[in-house]
């Protein structure tokens, strides 16, 4: 039988360097991770996976599957009405985990996020906030889906929501070693990686779904895996007047565009570089932008980075690194 690599389920092989499940001959045997995994595991090197995820393949065979439940796994800095496509597709008995919990500002309820979810995205009684590094709700999690006998979970969702980091979790939790490779840039698991909790259920990693419109398409690597925030996160605020701007970075640049002044609430990485400044200053003005109406309490989401929480009606102007990062969402706070 073919060997498979612990942390990301590629089939492990000799024969191309630039593949995904690359060990070198003479450490074939005794290898149990390819060495794209042992990079990422012991130096911390990133190099991206040389394959295309094939989504509609997953969700297909997870639908084929008689006995299988889904837990569709969300960041919690993430969520956009997009996501509600992908979790529709999926026919099985669903639960929804917003991931990273820990992140969040603690004035941000978690009965705002469930209840959003179920007003936009799915309306089930199964919505659960969860975090891998604070171990919140991650035993509730088990408990219900002993209750609800599962047997087979598949653990699905976008590139880097944290699905491995969680199943890590839970093999930590049941005093197993976490052998699951994680890492902060997109398509760290490759395929399927089965994993038998007890007799009754077994956890199914699967290769998370890449998002074309995500920063990570137009950031190089070594910035992205900087731009997450690592702990709870404390929310910018700035009172903006008419022809001032929010620079955050080198990646965004908001204007306000009306005569009014406004406020705009940074739900995101506090340890970026955030500066005010006068709107005829042109820094970043190159980039790519886009005008939008406020009308009531918005937010705009920047995928892959947070939100900004826009409070008063007015106009504003957002710069980015391409115009498909930036949606909005009727606020959530
Ligand atoms: N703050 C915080 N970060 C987390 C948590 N869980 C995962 N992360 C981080 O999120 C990033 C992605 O985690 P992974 O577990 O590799 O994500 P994934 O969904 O398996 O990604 P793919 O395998 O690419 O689909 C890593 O940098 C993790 O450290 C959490 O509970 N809190
Ligand atoms: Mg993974």
């Amino acid at each position: 039988m073919n060997k498979k690599c612990l942390g990301c389920g590629s089939v492990l092989q000799s024969d191309s360097v630039n593949k995904e499940g690359f060990v070198k001959l003479s450490v074939y045997d005794k290898s149990d991770y390819c060495e794209r995994c042992f990079k990422i595991m012991h130096y911390g090197e990133y190099s991206v996976l040389d394959k295309k995820i094939d989504t509609d393949g997953i969700i297909r065979n997870i639908n084929s599957d008689k006995i299988a439940s889904v837990a569709f796994l969300i960041d919690a800095l993430n969520i956009n009405e997009n996501i509600k496509k992908y979790i529709n597709k999926f026919r099985n008995n669903k639960y929804i985990l917003i991931t990273k919990k820990d992140v969040l500002p603690k004035s941000l309820k978690e009965k705002k996020v469930i209840s959003y979810i179920k007003e936009n995205l799915l309306d089930t009684e199964n919505i659960m906030c969860v975090s891998s590094f604070k171990n919140y709700n991650i035993d509730k999690f088990l408990e219900k889906l002993n209750k609800d006998n599962v047997r087979r979970l598949y653990i699905v969702g976008f590139t880097n929501c944290g699905k491995s980091t969680f199943i890590n979790h839970i093999l930590t939790s049941l005093s197993k070693s976490p052998t699951i490779t994680t890492s902060a840039i997109p398509n760290t698991t490759a395929s399927y990686i089965a994993i038998k909790l007890n007799n009754k259920l077994t956890i199914v990693d699967t290769p998370g779904f890449i998002d074309n419109d995500a920063i990570y398409n137009f950031v190089d690597y070594g910035k992205v895996v900087k731009l997450y925030p690592k702990k709870e996160l404390k929310v910018k605020t700035f009172q903006v007047k008419s022809g001032y701007s929010i620079i955050v970075n080198d990646i965004l640049r908001i204007e306000n565009t009306s005569l009014k002044s406004n406020s705009f609430s940074f739900y995101m990485n506090d340890k970026l570089r955030y500066e005010k400044i006068k709107s005829k200053n042109d820094k970043l003005r190159i980039l790519p932008n886009m005008e939008y109406e406020i009308n009531e309490p918005t937010d705009i989401l920047i995928n892959g980075l947070g939100f900004v929480r826009i409070t008063k009606v007015g106009m504003i102007r957002v710069f980015s690194l391409d115009n498909k990062m930036i949606s909005k969402r009727k606020s959530m706070i």
